[in-house]
């Protein structure tokens, strides 16, 4: 059978999954309302988080379909996609044009010689501009040093919402078909003859996980044949090979996976049997045969700590609450989470490297979810050294605002320590390209959305690793920390929220230590949340003012790791995420801040 394998890229919602279940739906491969966002969490952010298979068959051709995600933090994951398909549809969005993901996902497809296909989608938005957007899709890839068979790349009209495609902007369209008639038609064939005869060759390039079955790899099969029950050579980094079974192999039919016997040169596949298989390492079955070359996987840029909850309301909500079921959960997620690192060699707290801070609030929301309880330390960037150097990852940050804002925004970011390298007037907008530290972009895209007055969209993503760029004055807020544990109480609440903002309302519990609130003025302040109005025979004249409290600011994950301060904690419980002094009590961080003190 024919096979075709592609990947659909773009910027974050630009509607790669939305694409991807019409043609499902239009093949047969998936039932009215099926959604490749499965995954809860994916569902209620209405983003993709992993990178997904799906087989579907269109005249007697197999096409096999990974569906990437588009935020910059998943990146890497679109990478190593790339490395293993033919082709790729570049998604963009016909009212917003190019964005930065869009330009990165296309960069690393042209350098890998592919020959994307360009779907101009959601021309029913009002204010789409098919044409103008097909051209600045060409400059980009003239931008982007695409060759003259890339530059001479096909051009798919699209409404992916509606299941319909044309060639031509003005041609009716009622289905996909044109779109699935050009992939057949571009899109190079998988196998051959020739590969078929040859010994087997086979890389994995995603990892799942199964309970009963352990790791698996999704596989591209390069060439020749690959069997159940084989015994096969792997080949990774190291020198040495070493010696696998592959135990069972699936297929992709839509989203399910089907077990089969073998799977042909040019297919994808999922197989179980190696248990420390690797990313980019070569499937063989004799020692002369050369290795594929590997898949570099992004190195993380962040990382923090995980430990225990031991705060006082630790063991209220979650099912999982000790050190040992915390270590064997970060274990489990090593076996399919490819960004992640995890430094298992304390017993105490768990170093987690990540790739950001969403990749990382990914993790806390599903363990979370699963009925963990743990805390986290605040991120701290990873600074390397390299030939004596001292390196630290850099980002590029594409901001489209009004203009009115421009002017804070380059003070800001230039005090961060990030140089413009581009500053362009669009229609009702201004363009802003920075070159910024990670370090100085923690905690700076809250304070973008208020700058803004959330009018301006902020994308960045991680260029590299850069020499260290010395000190940045990072304003972090004081904290407000309670010094009693009860209820809160909107009396003092009251009295408390000309201080700053704060983070619970009336009624809310607290213990000593936890923190209720930032100071918008000078440095942290301990406080009493829970007293109540007190009682006295005599009323005031005029009676009670009415008591009006501004509603509080909820810390969520991302919030809460982007605003903590280095003595804190985030903790986080299945319905709870809650900021905490890491000395709970007020005279135990006066004494250990004049120890600090007399250290330094
Ligand atoms: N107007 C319009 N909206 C669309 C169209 N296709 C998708 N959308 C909407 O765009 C939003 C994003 O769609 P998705 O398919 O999730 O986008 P995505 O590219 O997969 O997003 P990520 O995977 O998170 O990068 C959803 O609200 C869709 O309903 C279209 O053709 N027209
Ligand atoms: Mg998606």
């Amino acid at each position: 059978m024919e096979i075709r394998n592609i990947a659909i890229i773009a910027h974050v919602d630009h509607g790669k999954t939305t694409l991807t279940d019409a043609i499902m739906k239009q093949t047969g491969a998936a039932e009215e309302g099926f959604s490749m966002d499965v995954n809860d969490l994916e569902k209620e952010r209405g983003i993709t988080i992993y990178s997904k298979n799906t087989s579907v068959y269109y005249k007697d051709t197999k096409i096999n379909i990974v569906d990437t995600p588009g935020h910059a933090d998943f990146g890497s994951e679109v990478e190593r996609v790339l490395r293993s398909i033919d082709s790729v549809l570049l998604v963009v969005d016909a009212q917003e044009g190019p964005m930065p993901q869009t330009k990165f996902v296309l960069k690393k497809s042209l350098e890998l010689g592919l020959k994307p296909i360009v779907v101009i989608n959601k021309i029913d938005k009002p204010s789409a501009m098919p044409e103008e957007v097909k051209e600045m899709v060409y400059e980009l890839f003239l931008d982007l040093g695409a060759n003259d068979e890339q530059l001479d790349f096909k051009v798919i009209y699209a409404i992916g919402r509606d299941g319909t495609a044309k060639r031509k902007l003005k041609d009716e369209s009622k289905d996909l078909t044109p779109l699935l008639d050009l992939i057949l038609e571009v899109v190079p064939s998988a196998s051959s003859e020739e590969l078929l005869s040859k010994k087997l060759r086979a890389q994995p390039f995603n990892l799942a996980y199964d309970n009963f079955l352990g790791r698996m790899a999704i596989s591209r099969v390069y060439e020749g044949i690959i069997k159940k029950g084989q015994e096969v050579l792997i080949k990774g980094v190291e020198e040495n090979s070493r010696k696998g079974k592959i135990a069972k192999i699936f297929s992709f039919k839509g989203t399910e996976r089907v077990e089969i016997e073998e799977a042909c040169a040019g297919d994808v596949i999922m197989f179980a049997g190696v248990p420390d298989i690797n990313i980019g390492e070569t499937i063989c079955v004799e020692e002369d045969q050369e290795a594929l070359p590997v898949i570099q996987i992004d190195e993380p840029t962040i990382s923090l700590n995980f430990l225990v909850n031991n705060s006082p309301f630790a063991g209220r909500e979650g099912k999982f609450v000790t050190n040992r079921q915390l270590r064997e959960r970060l274990e489990k997620e090593l076996e399919v989470n490819v960004g992640l690192r995890v430094d298992l060699s304390s017993n105490e707290s768990y170093k987690v490297y990540g790739r950001g801070e969403l990749h990382i609030a990914i993790l806390l929301e599903q363990m979370r979810r699963e009925g963990y309880e743990l805390q986290v330390s605040q991120p701290q960037v990873i600074i390397k050294e390299e030939n004596g150097q001292k390196l630290e990852p850099f980002e590029e940050v594409i901001i489209d605002t009004p203009e009115e804002f421009s002017g804070t925004i380059i003070e800001k970011l230039s005090k961060r320590k990030g140089v413009m390298t581009e500053m362009k007037r669009e229609e009702n907008h201004i363009r802003l390209v920075f070159e910024v530290p990670t370090r100085g972009l923690l905690g700076y895209k809250l304070e973008f959305v208020v700058d803004t007055k959330g009018e301006g969209i902020l994308a960045s993503r991680v260029i590299g690793f850069r020499p260290y760029v010395g000190e940045i004055e990072r304003r972090s807020l004081g904290s407000m920390a309670s010094m009693v544990s009860g209820k809160a109480a909107g009396f003092s609440l009251f009295n408390l929220q000309e201080r700053g903002d704060l983070y619970i309302g009336h009624g809310t519990e607290v213990y000593e230590g936890m923190v209720i609130g930032s100071v918008s003025k000078g440095n942290d302040l301990t406080v009493n949340p829970t007293k109540g109005k007190e009682l006295s025979n005599m009323r005031a004249s005029g009676s009670d003012e009415a008591i009006k409290l501004i509603p509080p600011i909820e810390i969520t994950l991302e919030r809460g790791l982007s605003i903590m301060n280095e003595d804190e904690y985030l903790e986080i419980t299945p319905n709870s995420t809650r900021l905490r002094k890491q000395l709970l009590s007020e005279i135990e961080r006066i004494r250990d801040k004049r120890k600090q003190n007399k250290l330094s």
